[in-house]
């Protein structure tokens, strides 16, 4: 590879040095000075999945500067507050696959919810693994609802098998970004799916019944024809960045016709009077954990709204 550009697909990123695949091969990259225009408050300006312009080394085979990120057809982002800034876990990957576990970690439909919010541009993916533990009937609850709702839900067995050939066959031609808490079984998953792909997996901490942080950065990975993922590292939350507080109930897509029916017309469903949709949760029309969800999430998006008043985000 010469001086001229050629594009290639970043697999991954360790210290700054990016893995990015060229026409089947794969170079190691560095981001060439300040060419690379960033967005303000985002820490990492190049992601897993992204698509960018390189310039080969000429002195060294298999090196080489990216000049360009291209244009994103989707992200997923997070606040990281560790940092205090805009984490990109993915980029232009189709499918979100949030996956779950029933126990060991236990279920978490809040953070489910947090992901269902993040899920711009990218068509979600309910899995909840670990079926051959007990499915207590406050999870069978959840996953009813989450279907009435209009979110595909599959239970999977990594151990058993169950649900895993269903789950093949969605991400079947597409991108899709595994997520979701250390231990509930994200590269056990991957690893039932496609034979020889070995990714390594962790034990659950007996002590605090989660898992260990075994996955250590994302990973865009081709198993087989037809099958490209990316297998992320476990989180403990998903912070939501770059949702408007006035936008998120439509973010809660069975909130959104009985929104209209609210007295105030900029109704934040918080805590107004004749607000349609709190009445919807007492009849029982809206779930009341989605709900609760909602309201912990639009302190947290009014948190980030004051954090990056003028981010493109925010
Ligand atoms: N019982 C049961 N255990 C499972 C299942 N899937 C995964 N596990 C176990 O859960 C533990 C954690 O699995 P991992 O695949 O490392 O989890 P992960 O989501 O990739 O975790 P991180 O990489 O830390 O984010 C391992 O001990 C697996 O054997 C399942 O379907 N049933
Ligand atoms: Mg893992
Ligand atoms: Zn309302």
């Amino acid at each position: 590879m010469g001086r001229e550009l050629s594009t290639g697909q970043v697999l991954y990123g360790i210290n700054n040095i990016y893995t990015v695949e060229v026409d089947g091969r794969q170079l190691q990259c560095r981001i060439k000075g300040k060419v690379l225009k960033t967005e303000r408050n985002v820490y990492n300006p190049i992601a897993v999945g992204d698509y960018v312009s390189l310039q080969g080394d000429p002195h060294s085979e298999g090196v080489g500067w990216i000049v360009e990120r291209r244009e994103r057809t989707s992200s997923l982002i997070r606040w990281n507050k560790k940092r205090n800034a805009i984490q990109v876990l993915a980029a232009n990957a189709d499918l979100l696959v949030c996956v779950s576990s029933t126990q060991s970690p236990p279920f978490r439909p809040r953070f489910i919810d947090r992901v269902l919010v993040s899920a711009d541009r990218l068509q979600p993916l309910i899995v909840i693994n670990k079926a051959d533990l007990a499915v207590g009937s406050d999870i069978k609850d959840r996953i009813r609802d989450y279907r009435k709702i209009g979110y595909p839900v599959i239970l999977t067995s990594a151990l058993s098998g169950k649900g895993v050939g269903e789950l093949r066959r969605r991400i079947k031609d597409r991108l899709a970004v595994f997520c979701g808490q250390s231990g509930v079984g994200k590269s056990t998953l991957l690893n039932r799916m496609f034979t020889g792909l070995d990714l390594a997996v962790g034990n659950i901490s007996a002590k605090y019944d989660r898992g260990s942080h075994t996955t250590s950065f994302a990973s865009l990975i081709r198993a087989a024809e037809g099958f490209r993922f990316i297998d992320t590292p476990g989180i403990r939350e998903l912070e939501i960045a770059g949702v408007d507080a006035r936008d998120l109930a439509f973010y809660f897509p069975e909130f959104v016709p009985i929104a209209e029916n609210c007295s105030y017309p900029s109704c934040r469903h918080v805590d107004e009077p004749e607000c349609a949709v709190q009445q919807a949760v007492e009849q029982g029309m809206i779930h009341p954990d989605r709900y609760e969800s909602y309201l912990r999430i639009y302190e947290d998006v009014e948190a980030f709204a004051q954090a990056f008043p003028r981010s493109p985000y925010a």
